[in-house]
């Protein structure tokens, strides 16, 4: 982000978009290193990181990593050094070696019980092994680290990051050595009110690298980015559903190259060409193709090769769209049954980072007869989605603008753009992700309608093949009529409307009898529900009660029944989660306890009735 937020500075790069050929352009000028965004790491050989680390607690004010200007400090604990233990003279007063360990990828908060609720810097370092092979070029990939990330390899500082939930590469080919090296990293999960999300947030802040990390060598010239998909005409014939488009980029690449797209199992193989960018886009007819859908998730192995570089990924097909009111997945009409997501482990707790921990999510909504996730409030792990691609389930994808952050303010923009541009780019190949989110429950204002407005334009040139959409909150009720005008709306292709009738307004019941005056586009009700802990019973108007919480849903089904433009369902949340503000003793102790499962996987009455609801699907309709 640091690297980013000088190119944007710089005179070749005056857009806030930094392109490839920018970039480009900026490392041969300044020699730097190669700053890009590698895609399908998960589908590349790689040699892993992930492991023990040796870690150390900077406590704020973080004057190991800061110094008293505000400057980020190389010449301190990044060095690495031992101290002088015994024979003086006194130096630094830290040491990795002896330091305790950690995994990562794993948050902090859950590893380490005097850890549990620092916000703050923890220094990370590992050694590992490694070979340098002439004529290659290698990167360190850091699948996520949440919130900011400063990174040294053999005392040189190689990058920094800013999101904490989108994945960052780091050229390291010039400061690697044959044999042992070492890598360190220093994490500051401290809030912000100029970071996104800003200070006030509803779920528990993990710090940490708390996802993958890995050493990814490439050849000289390689492909670090590509997009493969159903061609998106104006229309969608079923008949005609047989072109297949995109680019694939190779980074280093002159005008000229060759690059080699094939499907052998849908008889494609076709030869493009990169332009001065690196770029080859191409087109090409599929002899048969099935296209993805819930009921049938298929994916090709799709092969893409350029020189001494090839990689195969797996990637699904499909058509999705916004006509009038409807939604339509490879031209037919759908209605989402889903649920509302965060990125929360079941039963061990902590930020979801492995297989296991996908599975054991992804159980709970297949369990719920759900085809539909949106994922809560940030990019998940690249897991999710490959698990969805393969499981046929429909993914909300967001970035994690959450209520208030400093929408007044170009540097966040400017943020906001980086964060969105590396959700796309790591998961445009996904077929399961069929809309892109830009934000939650935003206040509406004039400097927050317009960020979003751009945002969500932004969004739409990255990618012109799915809709946007973002959850709004508000209308407040006026008697009975709720009237939704939000003029962010203006900038939507799918509304999602947050509400919680019965919960944090009125009595369960006046769902019953609201007018709900909706934009004609697509809705999706993306928040509704209730707080209820499991194994509390009671009567359907005791609040707490397991029995309220269904009253409260039974409710918004007469209201959702009653508008016409409703597509989905997307309750919050499928799963009880930690968050710091919610803290009232033997009920919540530091849960949000809206889960239809509790965080151990109980299932709570509100359960069976979503199960029963998406199984028999009695609320919404498709057109
Ligand atoms: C919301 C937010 C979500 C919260 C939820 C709640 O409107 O979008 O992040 O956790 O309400 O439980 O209050």
């Amino acid at each position: 982000m640091l690297l980013l937020s000088r190119a944007l500075r710089s005179p070749f790069c005056n857009t806030v978009i930094v392109s490839f050929a920018c970039w480009t352009a900026l490392s041969a000028q300044t020699q730097a290193p190669l700053k890009t965004l590698l895609v399908g790491v998960d589908h590349r050989t790689t040699v892993s990181l992930n492991g023990d680390w040796h870690y150390l607690v900077d406590q704020p004010p973080a004057r190991g990593l800061y110094t008293l200007d505000g400057k980020v400090r190389d010449n301190g604990y990044a060095l690495n050094t031992h101290p002088n233990i015994n024979t003086g003279p006194h130096n630094e007063e830290y040491d990795f070696a002896t330091a305790p360990t950690m995994k990562i990828p794993g948050d902090w908060n859950s590893q380490d019980p005097t850890l549990f609720r620092y916000e703050g810097v923890v220094w990370f370092q590992r050694n590992f092994e490694f070979q340098p092979q002439p004529g290659k070029r290698t990167f360190l990939h850091i699948g996520a680290a949440n919130y900011r990330s400063f990174v040294w390899v053999n005392q040189k500082r190689i990058c920094d990051h800013e999101g904490g939930f989108t994945p960052f590469d780091c050229e390291v080919t010039q400061v690697l050595k044959p044999g042992t090296n070492f890598v360190v990293v220093a994490v500051d999960s401290t809030r912000h009110v100029d970071q996104i999300p800003g200070i006030g947030i509803d779920w528990f802040n993990y710090g940490g690298i708390h996802r993958d990390v890995s050493l990814v060598t490439v050849p000289e010239k390689f492909i670090d980015d590509y997009d493969v998909h159903l061609k998106h005409d104006a229309t969608f014939s079923a008949a005609n559903a047989n072109t297949l488009t995109g680019y694939v980029h190779v980074e280093g690449a002159p005008a000229g190259t060759k690059v080699q797209v094939s499907i052998p199992e849908a008889g494609v193989s076709t030869t493009a060409t990169t332009d001065a960018e690196g770029r080859a886009p191409f087109e090409a007819k599929a002899k048969t193709l099935q296209l993805w859908s819930p009921e049938t998730p298929k994916l090709y192995k799709v092969h893409l090769a350029s020189g001494d570089d090839s990689l195969t990924d797996d990637i699904g097909f499909r058509d999705i769209r916004v006509d009038g009111t409807r939604i339509l997945l490879n031209g037919k009409a759908i209605f989402l049954q889903g649920a509302n997501m965060h990125a929360e482990a079941p039963y061990r707790g902590g930020r979801v980072n492995n297989d296991e921990d996908v599975k054991n999510i992804f159980s709970f909504l297949k369990d719920l007869n759900a085809n539909f996730v949106r994922l809560c409030h940030y990019p998940h792990d690249e897991r999710m989605e490959r698990e969805a691609d393969r499981d046929g389930i429909m993914i909300w994808s967001e970035i994690p603008i959450w209520q208030r952050i400093s929408y007044e303010k170009p540097e966040v923009y400017a943020k906001a753009v980086t964060m969105l541009n590396e959700m796309i780019r790591r998961d445009r190949n996904k077929a399961s992700v069929i809309m892109w989110s830009v934000s939650n429950e935003t206040p509406n204002m004039p400097a927050r309608t317009s960020f979003l407005t751009n945002l969500a334009n932004e969004a739409r040139r990255l990618d012109s093949t799915r809709p946007i959409t973002s959850a709004l909150i508000g209308p407040h009720p006026k008697g009975n009529q709720m009237v939704q005008d939000d003029p962010l709306i203006s900038a939507l292709d799918i509304v999602g409307q947050n509400e919680y009738v019965g919960w944090y307004e009125g009595k369960p019941e006046d769902a019953d009898t609201m007018v709900w005056t909706m934009p004609n586009k697509p809705i999706l009700m993306s928040e509704f529900g209730a707080e209820a802990k499991f194994g509390v019973h009671g009567g359907k108007n005791e609040r707490w009660a397991e029995e309220q919480q269904v009253n409260v849903y039974e409710h918004q089904f007469v209201m959702i029944n009653k508008i016409p433009q409703v597509r989905g369902l997307v309750p919050w949340v499928l799963m009880d989660f930690r968050s710091p503000t919610r803290n009232i003793p033997k009920l919540q102790d530091g849960y949000n306890r809206k889960g239809l499962f509790s965080e151990k996987g109980e299932k709570k009455m509100a359960f069976y009735l979503f199960q029963k609801t998406y199984k028999e699907h009695s609320v919404g309709k498709p057109e």
